[in-house]
């Protein structure tokens, strides 16, 4: 009995230290799964790299551009002269062999202001007078732009409010941005008056003392 029970002992000690050698072989698997697993996440991550990078869009922001080549713009920033306290912005938009200008200003006296450009792209002197005349490449007497005689170069008046704030937007097919010269206003200034422009007195429209100044540039 004692040998029965003695070899029975012999046999579970076996059969459990083959057990515990099956576990421990057993044992690293789920750690390589584990190891596995884990990479995976890392695996999936790598493509997604790419995606988060913003790089490559950027590089690509020329081309919504390029989906309308017919659109160009050209702006003036307008600066204060002869004392005043104006600024501004006026955006030159060339689309469909027309010109579109609005033209905003701000911090001047309520009312009509003269609004024209001149032929030159100066805003150097203290009263803007480095401006030059009129731009008038047609050669007519000074006037209404659309109603001959006019300059090119008259815009018209701008009305601006009680908050010293006035808007101007009119449309022509008389300018380019970069076309031949007669039509070209690159390089023009944008000249706001004190005063209203009466569209008769030559060659100036009465409209007083260029109290805004601007070149006009591609944007
Ligand atoms: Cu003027």
């Amino acid at each position: 009995m004692k040998r029965t029970l003695i070899l029975a002992c012999l046999a579970c000690a076996i059969a459990i230290v083959g057990l515990t050698g099956v576990a421990l072989a057993t044992s690293p698997a789920p750690e390589r799964e584990a190891e596995a697993s884990a990479a995976t996440p890392a695996a999936q991550a790598a493509p997604a790299a790419p995606e988060a990078a913003p790089a490559p869009k950027r590089s690509k922001q020329p081309a919504p551009a390029a989906t309308k080549p017919d659109v160009r713009r050209a702006v003036a920033i307008l600066e204060a002269r002869s004392g005043s306290k104006l600024s501004g912005r006026a955006l030159f938009t060339e689309h469909g062999g027309k010109i579109t200008l609005r033209l905003d200003v701000q911090g001047i006296a309520p009312g009509l202001h003269a609004a024209h450009l001149h032929e030159k792209g100066d805003c150097g002197a203290p009263d803007a007078a480095s401006s030059g005349p009129h731009w008038n490449p047609s050669g007519e007497a000074h006037g209404k732009m659309g109603t001959a005689p006019f300059h090119h170069g008259d815009i018209g008046n701008i009305i601006v409010d009680s908050g010293g704030k006035g808007t101007l937007v009119m449309t022509t097919d008389l300018w380019t941005l970069g076309g031949p010269e007669k039509t070209n206003i690159l390089g023009k200034a944008v000249i706001v008056h004190a005063n209203q422009d009466d569209f008769k007195t030559q060659p100036t429209g009465n409209a007083g003392g260029r109290i805004g100044c601007g070149v006009i540039k591609m944007e």
